[in-house]
């Protein structure tokens, strides 16, 4: 494996551990008496998992040797290397003879049995190391009855303690299916899941942020600085810089606190697509009355989904996948867009037939409609617009201390779970705003953050993505400040993640992570 110097430096590094973790022989998780009311609906489709919470507390457990397996599901988010690590330590610690066998692919290298018994230097070669490349990643599903019957026998014939799944909100509901699909079929590997994402959705009372978050945030807020230097220096372009993020605008409010843009768009407040426009156009036209031809401009990628118009048309075009079905009504939306968003609404699907949102060119739908509104509105002045997309420039980064620290904790607090054979839960560190020493760990019931949505006309459990607060405190003082930053240029500029040095730069927390724990 070929690495940099600051790879191999981040080889060393030696992940900040919350104080109960420094005796690995000393810890157990003990059941919380409070039991949290959930729904008949729900309940019934995990009639054998258990509903209530465990702490970690100081206290002897039973120490055997134990084969836990694992994989990665999804889009990468830095850090998962140390989850890996976390869970190889803990295992190693009590019992030499411990095994990790790690799943390639995603959730299909469980399926097809696709799986190597990891070494110590495999291991270690990716300590603190971006990407998910030990294992490889997939989006493949575990939700048929043939799928669960297949993933148990495989579990069985690896005679796997634990199955820990590091995902999003999709694959952890699956893991709970999972896990109860063992307990009715008497198999006896715990399943355990993982918060993972770099979008930030998968939030809870408990589980305040899902790892890579933190990363993928510094490293999208470096980009937009140094392009707001240079709009700065040159004075003749508007940036219109979108973030990924899936439907949730939770990184570009990130990084709009962090870097102070013209103009950040927050999904959540659902603006049409005109009120937008207008808004871009008065933005511009009132930046030229102050001799500033230029801005930066931030679009969450999932914009599209929460402007009324917009849902409705994509509502539509999912369900009956073809123009000639669509109402008049969606039709004149569909045809006023600029014919390139019309192709790509209309060719671009995802695994499950639905518009592949991700690849919609949002800010050239903007960037076009602007132009239109100014050419109308007469507009005197320059635009040169500018488009960019920053989304897998940040998925696999180094992890930031914060991830490295957070993930190697839940790999930890996952293979005590296996251990202390807890299943169907979801492993969760709270205070993360805090010294890592107080930071408070638990495994959640993952039907805890499960409720029911309606998937092609049928209601389903879920996890429930969680979208930006309006009434929270990171958009509210945002909402505070956006008015000042369209006219003063108060760009600015975080440069480079660090690593090493001043612990309030080295080891900061997520913005919104830490405006979420102040009372006002
Ligand atoms: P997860 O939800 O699986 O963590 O993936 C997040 C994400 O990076 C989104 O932000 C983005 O829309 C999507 O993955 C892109 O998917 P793909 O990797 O399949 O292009």
């Amino acid at each position: 494996m070929h690495v940099s110097l600051l790879e191999k430096k981040r080889r060393e590094y030696q992940p900040k551990l919350p104080s109960l973790f420094n005796d690995l022989l000393n810890v157990c998780l003990k059941k919380e008496k409070q039991d949290v009311p959930i729904l008949d609906e729900i309940r019934k489709q995990f009639p054998k998992l258990e509903t209530s919470a465990y702490k970690l507390v100081s206290g002897k457990s039973a120490i055997r040797n134990l084969r836990i397996g694992a994989f990665f599901s999804g889009g990468q988010a830095p850090g998962g290397h140390n989850v890996i690590a976390g869970i190889w330590d803990a295992i190693q610690k009590w019992d030499k003879q411990s095994t990790f066998i790690g799943f390639l692919g995603g959730p299909s290298g469980l399926l097809e049995n696709q799986h190597r018994i990891l070494s110590y230097e495999e291991i270690d070669h990716v300590r603190n190391l971006g990407g998910f490349d030990l294992l490889g990643s997939g989006r493949a599903k575990i939700e048929t009855e043939e799928q669960m019957q297949k993933a148990m026998s495989i579990c069985n014939e690896l005679n796997l303690d634990g199955l820990v799944v590091i995902g999003g909100d999709d694959s952890n509901t699956n893991a709970a299916f999972l896990a109860e699909y063992f307990l009715t079929h008497g198999c006896s590997t715990k399943v355990v899941g993982v918060p993972k994402t770099i979008d930030g959705d998968l939030q809870s009372v408990d589980i305040e942020i899902p790892f890579g978050f933190d990363s993928a945030t510094k490293v999208y807020s470096e980009m937009i600085g140094n392009i707001m230097k240079d709009a700065l220096s040159s004075r003749k372009y508007y940036h219109f810089i979108k973030l990924m993020g899936r439907s949730a605008s939770h990184i570009t409010l990130e990084c709009a606190l962090s870097t102070h843009p013209n103009l950040a768009l927050i999904g959540e407040e659902k603006k049409t697509l005109s009120e937008i426009v207008d808004e871009i156009a008065n933005l511009i036209e009132e930046r030229h009355t102050h001799k500033k031809d230029f801005g930066v401009i931030l679009i969450p990628e999932g914009l599209i989904e929460f402007m009324p118009e917009m849902k409705e048309l994509i509502r539509e075009l999912n369900q009956n996948q073809s123009v000639d079905k669509l109402s008049e009504k969606n039709k004149k939306v569909l045809i006023n867009l600029p014919e390139k968003i019309q192709k790509q609404l209309l060719s671009e699907r995802d695994p499950h037939g639905n518009i592949a949102l991700s690849q919609i060119e949002t800010e050239y739908l903007l960037i076009e409609l602007v132009t239109k509104e100014l050419q109308k509105r007469e507009f005197s002045g320059k635009f040169n617009p500018l488009a960019h997309f920053f989304g897998y420039e940040g998925r696999s980064c180094l992890p930031s201390n914060f991830d490295a620290n957070y993930c190697y904790s839940l790999g930890i607090l996952a293979a005590i779970a296996v251990r202390d054979g807890i299943t169907g839960m979801i492993c969760s560190v709270q205070h993360l705003f805090q010294k890592v020493e107080k930071w408070h760990l638990k495994m959640v019931p993952i039907i805890h953050l499960i409720h029911l949505e309606e998937r092609k006309g049928k209601k389903k459990p879920v996890i429930q993505k969680t979208l930006v607060s309006m009434i929270q405190n990171p958009f509210l003082y945002f909402k505070s400040i956006r008015d000042s930053l369209r006219l003063d240029d108060q760009y600015k500029s975080t440069g480079p993640m660090q690593f090493f040095g001043d612990e309030d730069l080295a080891d900061s927390v997520p913005k919104t992570l830490k405006m979420k724990s102040l009372k006002s």
